[in-house]
Formats: C-alpha cells, structure tokens, sequence
C-alpha cells in the first residue's frame, strides 16, 4: 500500500473563532495553522483565505500574500487553494485562486450543486466547464471534490469529453455535509469502487466522522484531510488546539494499522504532479 497523504484543510470558509477560538483569520494564523500540520505530518495543506475579521474572501491578493508567507515557512508543501469560496460566490471570483505567481500545482474543483446545511452549493455545467477549462489552460491538476453519489458521474463524464483535466484523476469524497451524502463506509465504498484504475483518492468525514471516515479510508488505501474546514474538536467535547492536534490524531492511526506516512515529496509522486527541485 502506498504511503499516508494527509491534507490539512486549516481554515475553511464556515468555522468561526466563536465555535473554535484557534480557527485562523489572519495571514499571521493561517501560518501559524499551516505549520502546525505540516510539522505534524500533512503533506497538502487546502487552502481558504479570509479577511482579517473573518470574512472568507476569494481575492487574488489575499491568496497571493497567504501562499507566499506559508511557503516561507514550509517551503516544500503541496497548496491546494479552494475554488469553492464560500457559498454565493461567483464563478470568477471564485477563481481568482488560480492567478496567483507560481501557478497553484492543483486546486479544488467541486463537482456538482448540493445543499450545503441550510444553503445551496451552487456548481453548474457551465461554471464547472469554466473551471474545467481554467486549470487545463494553466497546468492545474484538480481536486476533484464529490459531496454527493451523483457528483462523481458528472465529473467522469465531464473528463470522458475533455472538458476538465483527465487521467490520473484525484477525487476528494467529502461525505457528512449536512444535506448531502452521509459520511458511511458503504457509500465510500462505492465511490472507491467506481473511480477509475490509476486514480487517487481521498475521503473527508465532517464533524463528528472526521476519524470514523479516516479509519477505513487508511485500511483501504485511501488518503485522509482533517482539518477545522471540516472538524473542530479532537474528541467529543473537546476543541482540537491547533490543525497539527487533529493531523498528529491522524498519524497515530496510521502508525497503528501499519501505514508510513508520505512526505510532501512522496505525494507529488503518488499524485503524479511534476517534482518540485
Ligand atoms: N466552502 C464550501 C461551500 C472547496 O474548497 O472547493 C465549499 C468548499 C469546497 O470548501
Ligand atoms: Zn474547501
């Protein structure tokens, strides 16, 4: 089996200090998380900005700043900046993540319109033919994030006609959203059972099935993303401290099924991205 891939999804656009006070805002905190993960173990950190008092912006600046001041500290970690933005966005705002100087070596890319809690997440043909388009253009391996069954048909539809980059294709099943597909081991598994030979993937259970989903996606060969995108206590009733408290968890299960952990290097390979140096 190949090695761990941990992403470390440190910010979200969602989660606020008022839920978790270790939640990052600023460039300053959004380093400060970063490092915590990657000194833990993550291989990829994802990738969502905000303002200084919290409000999640799409800007091109603002990624740029963020970017630059991480790689500074964790000079070799693979960015995965989100495309998503937050809920009501537009498409071109959205995308704003992809102008930054270096070119991101991969960004999300979400699959299909799904409700999203009380909200719609709202990802169209046209916008995901926009994006589709976008990262080919510029060399952008995308993450293809499925919150739904139906999302990961789209999408290997989408590439069959070459509208979004093909093979070897990297899915992330974010499965626990309120409203969309339930963060169950069956449904992973027929996700996993339908994407195609060659491809990569990983699973993201939110909330409380941050860890119930990592166990059998690390039995399974699959790759983990923790993070306070998705989850904010490290135990029931417990606020994780940092990004790096909810990796480490992820490492220690690993250690203890069997499974070596992949440096940002060995993901890159593993992901089929050029080598860094
Ligand atoms: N914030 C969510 C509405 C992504 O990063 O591409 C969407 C999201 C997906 O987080
Ligand atoms: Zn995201």
């Amino acid at each position: 089996m190949e090695k761990l891939i941990i992403t470390a999804a440190i910010c979200g656009a969602e989660v606020t200090k008022e839920q978790n006070p270790n939640v990052p805002y600023t460039v300053e905190e959004i380093v400060r998380e970063a490092k915590s993960a990657v000194d833990a173990g993550a291989a990829i950190v994802h990738l969502h900005v905000r303002e200084d008092n919290g409000k999640p912006t799409q800007s091109r600046d603002r990624f740029q700043e963020c970017e630059e001041a991480i790689l500074k500290v964790c000079p070799n970690v693979i960015l995965i900046p989100s495309t998503g933005g937050a809920v009501g966005m537009t498409p071109d705002e959205r995308l704003q993540s992809t102008d930054t100087t270096p070119l991101p070596e991969m960004a999300t890319l979400d699959c299909g319109t799904c409700n999203f809690g009380d909200e719609i997440f709202d990802n169209t043909m046209p916008t995901m033919r926009a994006f589709g388009k976008r990262m080919m253009e510029r060399g952008i391996k995308p993450e293809y994030e499925c919150f739904e069954m139906g999302h990961l048909d789209t999408i290997l539809t989408m590439a069959r006609k070459g509208e979004v980059p093909g093979a070897p294709m990297q899915f992330n099943f974010v499965l626990g959203v309120p409203g969309c597909c339930p963060a169950t081991v069956g449904n992973l598994n027929w996700l996993v059972s339908n994407i195609p030979a060659g491809s990569t993937w990983t699973a993201t259970g939110i909330g409380r099935h941050a860890f119930t989903l990592a166990a059998p996606t690390i039995m399974m060969g699959g790759n983990v993303r923790v993070g306070f995108e998705d989850n904010l206590y490290i135990e029931r009733g417990v606020l994780a401290k940092s990004n790096g408290e909810l990796v480490e968890k992820v490492v220690r299960m690993a250690r203890e099924m069997g499974r070596g952990i992949a440096t940002s290097d060995e993901a890159r390979q593993i992901l089929g991205l050029k080598p860094r140096n």
